[in-house]
């Protein structure tokens, strides 16, 4: 049996970081993998986090079975979060999921079942692992435009015409905020627009929020989700606690399905069925952290307080890196990098110019020109960019 087993295509993402690991130079510069790093390169532990955890560690009395949807609390904690007043709760039903990737591929299951024949848009570029998911699972799909790499901005025109091209039923993938991995994202005015799209063409949305709080603020960024929420008939969300509570590894999400209230109560039991059939009950300890969090004012202050540092400290690095370069190639070219939001950033530059890059000056970044802005600090910024600027200038 095993020896019928090829081999899968790597993560190029998950590639690079060994890469980096094995590269012996002391001045290289980790700009890969979708991770918040501080000034000094660590992935901290939130104090918040730490803090719940202690308060677990004292308080629960048993590792009992959740159920099949994880714990109640978990789920109404976040649909505050993500939606707040945008919708009436009992159009939605809820999933706790392992991260927003379980999250995804539960929603893609979903659609799978309730609407074969549908067509999943994707935004060109979009995350790798949403293309793998969609292809694992046999799910069509077709690519919008969406990011001009001539301006480092949105296509709006082209995303609107390709959409509308898209058949009833279809649905739509759209990045929440923080669009991985371009960084380039839609104003409240294009987000209503596409609310007009898919309501006028019948088309059903389907948002991963992956990055809540790294843009704009927590509500900024949930800004465009709560827009089809409040306008949709239908839609599904699928939302990640790993980057914006720093807990990647407890593996903590959670999809939202919304739709007529008459049919809440079998899209939840579909929901839960899709759980039990792939892993009985989703992980509780991230989730658990983050109710508690959400639920305790001076926990959840302390964590929205050093979330908004996480944030402005790399939109300093953003507005640092765009005028190191507009000084050093004397030119306006780069300034999308300052209006970007979230981790990422696409330069827009060939993948020879990106090797080139790394093999002269030791910088890692995705090869389709991504790059983490966390992995910056003040000092490294003007390397990076005396780097782009021999290379790309
Ligand atoms: N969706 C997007 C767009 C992402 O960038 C990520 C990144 O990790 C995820 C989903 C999933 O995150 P996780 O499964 O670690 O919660
Ligand atoms: O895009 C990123 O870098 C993050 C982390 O298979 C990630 O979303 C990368 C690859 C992967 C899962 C998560």
């Amino acid at each position: 049996m095993l020896s019928n087993l090829k081999d899968q295509p790597a993560d190029k993402i998950l590639t690079l970081m060994q890469s980096f690991r094995e590269d012996p130079r002391d001045e290289k510069l980790d700009l890969g993998v979708g991770v918040y790093k501080d000034a000094s390169g660590h992935t901290p532990i939130m104090s918040a986090v730490k803090k719940a955890e202690a308060w677990l560690l004292e308080s629960e009395t048993t590792k009992s079975y959740t159920g099949l949807a994880g714990d109640p609390a978990y789920a109404a904690a976040m649909r505050s979060l993500v939606l707040a007043d945008s919708v009436a709760a009992d159009r939605v039903a809820a999933i706790a999921t392992p991260g927003g990737t379980g999250a995804f591929r539960q929603g893609v299951d979903l659609i799978r079942t309730a609407s074969p024949e549908a067509t999943v848009w994707v935004s060109a570029p979009t995350w790798p692992n949403h293309l793998s998911i969609l292809k694992t699972t046999g799910t069509p799909f077709v690519e919008y435009r969406y990011f001009d790499a001539s301006t480092g901005h949105v296509d709006f025109d082209g995303m609107i015409a390709d959409l509308d091209s898209a058949k009833e039923g279809d649905v739509v993938l759209l990045h929440g905020c923080c669009h991985n991995p371009t960084g380039a994202n839609l104003t409240d005015d294009q987000w209503r627009q596409v609310a007009d799209l898919l309501l006028r063409k019948k088309l059903v949305p389907m948002v991963d929020l992956a990055y809540q709080g790294f843009g704009d603020g927590l509500d900024a960024d949930a800004q465009g989700t709560r827009i089809l929420a409040e306008t949709q008939p239908e839609m599904l969300i699928g939302a990640s606690c790993s980057k914006n509570f720093g807990i990647y590894r407890e593996r903590t999400g959670i999809l939202f399905a919304i739709g007529d209230a008459a049919q809440t109560k079998t899209v939840q039991g579909n929901l839960n069925h899709l759980n039990r059939q792939n892993y009985s009950f989703p992980p509780d300890h991230g989730a658990r952290l983050v109710s508690t969090i959400l639920t305790d004012d001076a926990l959840r202050a302390e964590w929205q307080a050093e979330l908004e540092g996480m944030r402005t400290g790399m939109l300093d690095l953003r507005q640092q890196l765009a005028d190191e370069l507009r000084q050093r190639t004397n030119s306006d070219r780069f300034d999308f990098i300052a209006q970007h939001r979230g981790m990422f950033s696409r330069l827009g530059v060939d993948a020879d110019k990106v090797e080139t890059m790394r093999r002269d000056h030791g910088v890692y970044m995705v090869g389709d020109s991504r790059m983490n802005i966390a992995g910056l600090n003040a000092d490294t910024v003007p390397i990076l960019a005396a780097a782009i600027a021999k290379t790309c200038g």
